[in-house]
């Protein structure tokens, strides 16, 4: 008896025992990335070395749109491409193709590839919002996000998704992103219902524990060195608001495309955002900035370059009194024929280089893009939580940056490609204008006076029920912003303002015919014909017409130009300031008269059909015209 007790429990103990070793290194496996990274520095080598094998690899990486190339897709590809471009409004197929860690080229200016960034730079939180986005843009975006950022800088990255009803952006989605980033710097956020990308935003950014919030849109590549310029510029200076450069992801064949020339973000009163140049007097601030040039170290460079010679800048130590001044005044060195060394100025073309890496200061942004101190971002307001789905948000966060004392800049060393496509590729609860309401919200709260000109556009809106505004009003009161006037003197100078500094302005009517000039509903973004049509009596936008203080006809950013030969149309081309755009009007006898040419404004006859002409001035009444509002004529 005894014995086999023995016996039984010797058994007995066998199993307990295998069961606890199966136990242990169950506990092992599921733990075991728990375990590798128990240690903070742990993780950060784990992560320093996926970082240097993504650097290492990249360049030699081959297969579809490597290289940021475009993916050409044949027959039943195509079909299939096309069948599904109206569901996602881009070609999901070419993308699907692509390698979800593709390679970019490095689009930066070379100039930026010399820019050394302090090494204690603050840490940033990506957060990248998303509804029912299409799998692989959106891990596209956390691929390239965590590939080309250093990361002793990648705090995490936040995919946040706003309630998607996509089965593979549920289970499939956590596990992929478990596998693929077992240190979990990529961390799911999901909301409790459908937000609306503002509050989607709120959201992330509540969740997020890094110093500097970066926001991007769940189709986005963050490209080579995108992350050191925006956290060193907001380390330098805690109230800049940062977009980075935004290059063009094709939205049919995936390529990756520079932005070829620096832009900056504008407006229409329509409360659309608009792209434009960089303006003159930014141009001018940026050459004239007394920053200083960030020198690459001598050894960098030559092992960039083993063809250059290199000096540094000699600066002066007094012969007397050893006091060590810096060179405040950057000179190249030349030579005189007598074959002495003489120092000169640096030449035109270098001076300007700065134009190539310096912050652009900005009036707006586009909305997706961008970086902030998180504490600076609660600090001016967030987000505005009453708006809705899509629209609006970016132009309220860009005004109140600069109302509240903040700045907004775009780095052009910072390149983030962006698939712009062609619609929304999700529904809007309720089938709202969410970019006239939210706008509505933003124009009430934030443009004084000015929302007038919004209402011009927006008639439609005049009365309905944009909801609660008090909180954000309290908000302008409390951090004691400046005027929506003060935003357009300061910041926004050369915004065009149809009703003030104008001669006159509003219809402008052929009193015997009773037609006004008309745009005829066309885009004021493309080049057409200015029509006529029968006077609205300022129901119509379409009608509204400026004769400007610079002796323009115009719209908000188009002019009436005219060639000069006799009995042609006039088209609205965008302002340049050319003769061809200047006009006089003479409110005693009607005229409005092509300056360069000396013809008239005229109605021209029924053949002309409905499109305004400029004539040989001949005092008939077809070409007499009176404004709606004169001011100083
Ligand atoms: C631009 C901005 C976008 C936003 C918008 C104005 C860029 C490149 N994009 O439009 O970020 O500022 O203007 O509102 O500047 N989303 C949600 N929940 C929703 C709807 C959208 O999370 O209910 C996500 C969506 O998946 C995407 C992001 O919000 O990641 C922006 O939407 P979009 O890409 O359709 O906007 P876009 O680029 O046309
Ligand atoms: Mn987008």
């Amino acid at each position: 008896m005894l014995p086999r007790l023995c016996r039984r429990n010797r058994l007995d103990w066998k199993i307990l025992s295998a069961v606890a070793l199966i136990c242990i290194i169950g506990y092992l496996f599921i733990n075991y990335d728990k375990l590798k990274f128990s240690g903070n520095s742990e993780k950060l080598n784990f992560r320093q070395k996926r970082f240097f094998d993504y650097q290492a690899s990249e360049a030699s990486r081959s297969g579809h749109g490597e290289k940021g190339t475009a993916v050409l897709l044949q027959d039943e590809e195509k079909k299939l491409a096309d069948s599904l471009f109206e569901k996602e409004a881009f070609n999901i197929i070419a993308s699907d193709k692509i390698a979800l860690d593709r390679s970019v080229v490095d689009v930066r200016d070379l100039r930026c590839k010399s820019i050394t960034y302090p090494k204690d730079l603050p840490t940033a939180s990506v957060i990248v919002i998303f509804h029912n986005e299409a799998w692989s843009p959106l891990l596209r975006t956390a691929h390239s996000v965590v590939n080309r950022s250093p990361p002793q800088y990648l705090h995490e990255v936040i995919l946040l998704d706003d309630f998607s009803d996509r089965p593979e952006l549920g289970e499939k989605l956590r596990k992929y992103v478990a596998e693929t980033w077992p240190d979990q710097i990529v961390k799911i956020v999901r909301t409790k219902e459908r937000s609306g990308l503002i509050r989607a935003r709120l959201a992330g950014a509540k969740a997020a524990t890094g110093d500097v919030l970066i926001f991007l849109d769940s189709h986005c590549e963050a490209n080579t060195g995108w992350l050191e310029p925006l956290l060193a510029r907001i380390k330098e200076d805690r109230t800049a608001v940062l977009c980075p450069e935004i290059d063009l992801i094709d939205k049919n064949t995936l390529q990756y495309g520079g932005t070829g020339s620096y832009s900056v973000g504008g407006f229409w009163w329509s409360l659309h955002f608009s792209w434009r140049p960089i303006p003159e007097h930014e141009q001018k601030r940026r050459k004239s900035s007394v920053d200083p040039i960030r020198l690459e170290p001598l050894l960098a460079r030559i092992a960039d370059d083993r063809t250059s010679v290199l000096c540094p800048i000699v600066d002066a130590i007094d012969a007397n009194t050893l006091e060590y001044s810096r060179n405040s005044g950057y000179n190249v060195g030349g030579f005189s024929w007598s074959l002495h060394f003489t120092w000169r100025d640096v030449p035109d073309e270098d001076k300007k280089s700065r134009k190539y890496t310096d912050p652009v200061r900005s009036p707006t942004m586009a909305g997706g893009l961008f970086a902030a101190s998180r504490e600076f971002f609660f600090e001016i307001g967030a987000y505005d939580d009453g708006m809705d789905v899509w629209g609006g948000e970016n132009l309220e966060i860009s005004f109140r940056t600069w109302m509240c004392g903040g700045k907004l800049e775009f780095i052009p060393c910072s390149r983030v490609g962006h698939i712009f496509r062609s619609s929304h590729p999700y529904t809007f609860p309720g089938n709202k204008d969410t970019h006239g309401i939210n706008s509505m919200r933003l124009a009430e709260v934030w443009m004084d006076e000015y929302k007038r000109l919004f209402y011009f556009h927006r008639r439609d809106l005049l009365g309905q029920d944009y909801g609660d505004i008090s909180e954000r009003k309290s908000l302008r009161q409390k951090l004691n912003c400046k005027s929506f006037k003060w935003f357009l003197d300061n910041v926004y100078p050369e915004k065009f303002i149809p009703d003030e500094n104008v001669h006159a302005w509003g219809m402008v009517r052929n009193p015997a015919s009773n037609l006004c000039l008309d745009t005829l509903q066309k885009d004021e973004k493309t080049i057409f014909d200015i029509g006529l049509f029968s006077c609205q009596n300022g129901a119509s936008a379409n009608e509204v017409f400026s004769l400007s203080l610079n002796d323009e006809l115009r719209r908000e950013e188009g002019c009436m130009g005219f060639s000069g030969s006799d009995g042609t149309r006039i088209p609205l081309e965008p302002c340049n300031n050319s003769s061809r755009q200047k006009w006089k009007h003479d409110k005693d006898s009607g005229t409005i008269t092509h300056t360069a040419s000396g013809m008239c404004l005229d109605k021209a006859d029924e053949m002309s059909n409905g499109f305004v002409v400029a004539k040989k001035c001949n005092g008939k009444d077809s070409q007499k015209w009176t404004f709606e509002h004169y001011l100083d004529l």
